[in-house]
């Protein structure tokens, strides 16, 4: 049909993405290998790895995102992380990511930030030449260090600001609403980065409000909490407010099937009705299951979306993403 055929002449943009969240078993090892920090991983085997990816919430996620950090080192390790992913997005037809990096992961460890950020960004530049991707950076803070430590890094890298389009603020939500971060957000506002959160993910409606009102975000990462709240999704609706959804990571983190499926598929329904800008992402794909393909399959398999819904999430993931309007037209 003729919306399927524009999707695959067009692709699509992926908006959230953690570049940690990448790191496939496979190259952990090898990487802990050549690091020989092979003592520091808590597996022996590939098929232990895979045991463990059995999460039962988001801290039990978190606690082995953040120990397969540790593997990570030299800039070449950042750079190997991130070039695999990127042939993995071309492969999925991404043509334009906006990738998270936690700076605080590799600084509290001892790696400097230039370390981990040049790897990651020299990449990002082959990738423009290599595979036409073009991309933008976000640097997330970890909410659980708190708002020192945030604004401590905000400072850390405005001499890199020049190549950084935003801050985001990610990890364990519960107990660290976005409210903490004002004067954070605020100065970051003031430097002209964009802004995103990641709220409403297993933290309640209230928190994407705070998100909203408070941090005066651009887009708000998964936000899929907002179902409860009919009048936070008019708000959002109204304000084209985008959600960067995660439909596998949702599952294997176990919110999403906390809903009956049926009420699920229903309740997103509505938002797609209402004209919700909803776009679809991967999150931590060597660790959910998926690259964002996978993610489009499995909401279209489940939900049981038509063509035309499914042309208008990838024209979604364009609209939400932060290039600039001549380029993004390009795509429309
Ligand atoms: C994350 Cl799924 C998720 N949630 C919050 N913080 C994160 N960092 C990496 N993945
Ligand atoms: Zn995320």
């Amino acid at each position: 049909s003729q919306p399927r055929a524009r999707v695959a002449a067009v692709g699509r943009a992926e908006l959230h993405l953690h570049i940690e969240g990448t790191l496939e078993p496979e190259l952990l090892f090898e990487l802990a290998a050549r690091n020989e920090v092979l003592e520091k991983i808590p597996y022996k085997s590939l098929d232990e790895v895979r045991a463990a990816y059995n999460f039962q919430n988001l801290q039990s996620f978190l606690d082995l995102y953040y120990a397969g950090c540790a593997v990570l080192i030299t800039e070449q390790d950042f750079y190997d992380m991130t070039w695999a992913y990127l042939e993995r997005a071309a492969a999925d037809k991404v043509v334009h990511t906006e990738i998270f990096f936690d700076p605080q992961t590799h600084t509290s460890r001892g790696v400097p930030f230039a370390t981990a950020f040049q790897g990651i960004t020299k990449a990002l530049k082959d990738a423009e030449a290599k595979l036409s991707i073009s991309s933008h950076i976000i640097m997330c803070f970890l909410r659980h260090l708190g708002s020192e430590s945030a604004m401590a890094t905000l400072q850390e890298a405005l001499p890199y600001k020049e190549q950084i389009k935003g801050v985001g603020l990610d990890s364990s939500e519960l107990g660290f609403p976005p409210s903490l971060f004002q004067e954070v957000f605020q100065l970051a506002a003031k430097e002209g980065f964009k802004l995103v959160a990641h709220a409403g993910e297993e933290g309640p409606a209230e928190y994407v409000w705070e998100a909203v009102n408070l941090l005066k975000v651009d887009r708000i990462d998964h936000g899929v909490k907002s179902i409860e709240d009919a009048s936070l999704c008019a708000h959002l609706s109204k304000a084209q407010t985008p959600l960067t959804v995660c439909p596998l990571s949702n599952v294997k983190l176990s919110f999403v099937t906390a809903l009956p499926d049926e009420q699920l598929v229903e309740k997103l329904q509505v938002l797609l009705r209402q004209g919700m800008c909803i776009t679809i992402n991967s999150d931590d794909p060597a660790y959910f299951g998926g690259y964002v393909n996978a993610n489009y399959v499995f909401l279209a398999q489940s939900l049981g979306l038509d063509a035309e819904t499914l042309y208008q999430l990838h024209r979604n993931s364009f609209i939400a993403s932060f290039l600039s309007d001549d380029v993004r037209d390009k795509y429309l």
